[in-house]
């Protein structure tokens, strides 16, 4: 008992220490389709050699949470370790129907309906864990919506601080500007998953956000 009660006084010292402060569980949020597994796919890549997850242009790829440990990023001589965490992407309602038209059997597609409501109720599970989160929304895709307004609602409640990521800017229809007005309280970067443009802009508002841990 006695010993038991000497681990535990170890262990949560150690995990104060080094737990907390060594690795930042830092969350990717948003809509489906947005980005979310591309960007985190690029980072780690960038500093780990290795990726997270699949991505696809069908909406729901990403229906489990998927991690990778010990991302050491970099940024103007300072560093910090990171657990990088991709999220199913946060829909209101899924008809398997609008997967028929991306060539997927009903049987398929019902699954993977079935699989992304359970992702979702996973993504929302999880939000508590998070020590700062990545919102990824679409540029050419208006922002003003349910999901990303019930998103951001809940990391504010929960005092996480977030980034607000416009992705897509290398396509012609993508418009930030409409972005930074639907969220003008938060940080927006306007970033290219797909090309890597504006990265650095993003890995300054990460390290300037993490201080708010
Ligand atoms: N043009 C362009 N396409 C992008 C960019 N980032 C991602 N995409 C495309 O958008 C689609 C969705 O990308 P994902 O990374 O799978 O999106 P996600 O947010 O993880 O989606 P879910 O897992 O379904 O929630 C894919 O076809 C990507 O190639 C970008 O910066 N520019
Ligand atoms: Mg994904």
């Amino acid at each position: 008992m006695e010993i038991k009660i000497f681990k535990n006084f170890f262990r949560n010292i150690f995990s104060k220490i080094f737990g907390k402060r060594g690795e930042i569980k830092l969350g990717f949020y948003g809509p489906p389709n947005a980005g979310k597994t591309s960007l985190a796919n690029r980072i780690c890549k960038d500093w780990t050699g290795q990726e997270i997850g699949t991505v696809s242009k069908i909406p729901h790829e990403t229906r489990n949470i998927q991690f990778k440990e010990k991302v050491e990023i970099g940024y103007k001589g300072r560093k910090l370790m990171f657990k990088m965490i991709d999220t199913p992407g946060i829909a209101t309602k899924i008809d398997y129907e609008d997967f028929l038209k991306y060539n997927m059997n009903k049987k398929d597609a019902k699954e993977r309906a079935k699989k992304a409501t359970q992702g979702i109720v996973e993504s929302i599970k999880w939000l508590d864990d998070m020590d700062l989160v990545v919102v990824v929304l679409d540029a050419t895709q208006n922002p003003y919506n349910q999901v990303n307004i019930t998103i951001i609602g809940n990391l504010v409640a929960r005092k996480i601080p977030v980034l607000i990521v416009a992705n897509k800017i290398d396509l012609r229809k993508s418009n930030i500007k409409k972005i930074e007005s639907a969220f003008s309280e938060y940080d927006v970067v306007g970033i290219s998953a797909k090309d890597g443009t504006n990265l650095e802009e993003f890995y300054e508002s990460i390290f300037k956000l993490s201080k708010k841990i």
